[in-house]
């Protein structure tokens, strides 16, 4: 028998930036445009899913508006949903504009609050889409001060515990859980590493695992690189995870993962 634990429904989801970057100053045309034609590059590359978001989560950006965030994302589902059907992902903690989204074609919500925000959990249960509750301890502004655990592991699993029930006693079917440790959201590089090592723990809440590592700060570390040189870095850790039973990876290197996790989803297929 083989003590590997391949996902048989190994996916990956790439994630689509819509923030106006500041060395541009085309506008708000120029953003969807660009986000556009990355989604479409995406969609040749094999995407399983589209993760689309407007609100940056990076520590110390600005506070998103509701208005901002719907004009950032909303045009862009409309578009993609005009040329492909891939899965669409809104990533937002906004109860409107999950609606909004789902409205205009997404059939995923990432919410990287677990759903703790406003009434997300009665909306999310409404709109009957899979949903990703995703640990995170602190706030985006605050997480990287001083994350502190006593046990990472433990800890994180408890909380994605405890946001299972609180989804399910909102009405969130079972079926549509999807949950994630949250690698870099208030943790330092020995509590990722531990997280990862411990994947396989994960699968035992009974719900898909879904993990985001690419191009993050833990790769950074280790390498000493900047975020635009951790490709590699990035395919390691997307291995590493569908190797320790991750079923949906978060990615920004569409094709070069792709190409990775087909080598892993091949090692899957073999008879033990
Ligand atoms: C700045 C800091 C920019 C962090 C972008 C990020 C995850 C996610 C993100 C994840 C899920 C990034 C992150 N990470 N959603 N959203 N899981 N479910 O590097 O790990 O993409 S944003």
């Amino acid at each position: 028998m083989s003590r590997l634990n391949i996902s048989a429904n190994l996916q990956i989801m790439g994630v689509i930036n819509t923030t106006p970057d500041s060395f541009s100053d085309g506008g708000q045309f120029d953003s969807l445009d660009k986000a556009f034609a990355q989604a479409q590059h995406m969609i040749a590359a094999g995407v399983d899913i589209l993760d689309i978001g407007g609100e940056s989560t990076r520590p110390s950006a600005e506070e998103v508006s509701e208005e901002e965030e719907l004009q950032r994302t909303i045009p862009l589902i409309r578009a993609v949903r005009e040329v492909s059907d891939v899965p669409i992902s809104i990533d937002s903690n906004k109860s409107s504009v999950m609606r909004a989204a789902v409205r205009a074609g997404a059939s995923m919500i990432n919410s990287i609050w677990a759903l703790r925000l406003e009434d997300s959990l009665q909306v999310a249960a409404q709109l009957d889409v899979p949903v990703c509750l995703m640990h995170m301890q602190g706030t985006p502004a605050t997480m990287q001060d001083n994350p502190d655990y006593e046990d990472v592991v433990g800890e994180v699993m408890e909380f994605l515990s405890q946001r299972i029930e609180a989804a399910l006693a909102a009405g969130v079917a079972r079926h549509n859980i999807i949950i994630d440790p949250g690698f870099g959201f208030g943790k330092t590089l020995q509590h990722n590493l531990q997280l990862l090592k411990s994947l396989p723990e994960f699968r035992k809440l009974g719900a898909p695992v879904l993990v985001g590592m690419s191009r993050k700060g833990m790769i950074g570390a280790i390498l000493d690189k900047p975020a635009h040189q951790r490709l590699y870095g990035s395919l390691s850790v997307a291995v590493m995870a569908a190797m320790l039973g991750a079923d949906i990876i978060r990615v920004h290197d569409v094709a070069e993962t792709a190409d990775a996790l087909a080598m892993v989803r091949a090692l899957g297929q073999v008879a033990s």
